[in-house]
């Protein structure tokens, strides 16, 4: 009898099909997302927006992998998700080079990938689905148009210290991309020396002291994130060097994180040129949407904008999300 009641379960099972192998529910979208790394605020506050997205209230088992700056790392991580079966997977890519290999095999997968923050460089687009960012040379021709005011037309040379981030990240590429085309119309406007900063405090924090070792003539920094403005700011600290309003050198800073705009309040960065990270719930719709048969554009940019000390206040910093 207890055999046959057994058998009459796993009849009714296969019959529901209740029976296949479900890891957490059956209704869950699996989601595997390959974080590039933990390198800035900005980024910290990317990952936060990202998993409270994909949590199990909101439909989603979440596959997490934190790649530590290291493209190789992002590349075992999506290969991880392609042999798990995830539904989708969503990466955010190092830099943009060496993406082709493996979002082929997420394609012979039949597994859908989102590209977030920043792009891939591959011939073929229909190895993604979709990519959803920040206009990075829009957020850099913003503070190119800042800087060319707040100069005022001034005819002596300007010496700019340009602090690059991750080579080969849209993020590097296309700021660098718009100071260095000024750089080229301006022929009062010269780069004192281009860093590479690695988008993080200590990486900037150690070139711009070595730098300043040697080099003490600078009018303004473009640092192609705010955690990379902290470690300069550091920097000149030690230096006894004076900047933000007022002072010696002006600073242009990228991403305008709660830190930066706080110090940007205070007259410590001249701009602070926004970039969004809250992803999350974007990347959440787009999956909605895709599973719901519906089109989606290739290519979807976030709104952003600028912040000078005059606009900012106590009540608009507490009011932002990062
Ligand atoms: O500006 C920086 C981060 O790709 C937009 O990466 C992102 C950039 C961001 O490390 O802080």
């Amino acid at each position: 009898m207890k055999k046959f009641a057994s058998l009459l379960l796993t009849a009714l099972l296969l019959l529901t099909g209740c029976a296949k192998e479900a890891p957490v529910e059956p209704s869950l979208t699996r989601v595997g997302f390959s974080q590039l790394g933990a390198e800035s605020d900005w980024r910290v506050a990317n990952t936060d927006s990202m998993i409270r997205a994909f949590s199990e209230e909101n439909g989603y088992e979440l596959l997490y992998d934190n790649a530590r700056q290291k493209q190789a790392n992002q590349l075992v991580a999506v290969r991880n998700f392609i042999v798990q079966g995830v539904d989708i997977i969503v990466i955010a890519p190092l830099e943009e080079t060496g993406w082709e290999a493996v979002l082929q095999e997420a394609k012979n997968a039949q597994i859908p990938v989102i590209i977030v923050d920043r792009e891939v460089a591959v011939e073929d687009t229909e190895l993604y689905l979709t990519q959803i960012g920040s206009d990075f040379l829009t957020e850099g021709l913003q503070a190119v148009g800042w800087l060319e005011n707040a100069l005022e037309n001034r005819q002596e040379d300007v010496n700019i210290l340009h602090i690059q981030g991750t080579y080969g990240a849209t993020a590097q590429i296309q700021r660098t991309k718009a100071i260095e085309d000024a750089v080229r119309l301006h022929d009062n406007w010269h780069f004192a020396a281009q860093l590479a900063g690695d988008f993080t405090e200590s990486k900037s924090y150690e070139m711009v002291r070595d730098f300043l070792a040697e080099n003490q003539d600078i009018d303004v920094i473009y640092s192609e994130n705010d955690n990379m403005t902290f470690g300069a700011m550091r920097a000149l600290d030690e230096a006894g060097i004076t900047y933000g309003q007022g002072g010696d050198v002006t600073i242009i800073s990228f991403d305008a994180a709660r830190r930066a705009l706080k110090l940007c309040m205070e007259g410590k960065i001249n701009l602070c040129v926004e970039c969004n990270p809250l992803h999350g719930p974007r990347v959440d719709e787009l999956i909605r949407q895709y599973l719901a048969g519906e089109t989606i554009p290739k290519q979807i940019f976030v709104e952003e904008t600028v912040f000078t000390p005059e606009i900012l206040t106590p009540e608009l910093i507490a009011a932002r999300q990062y």
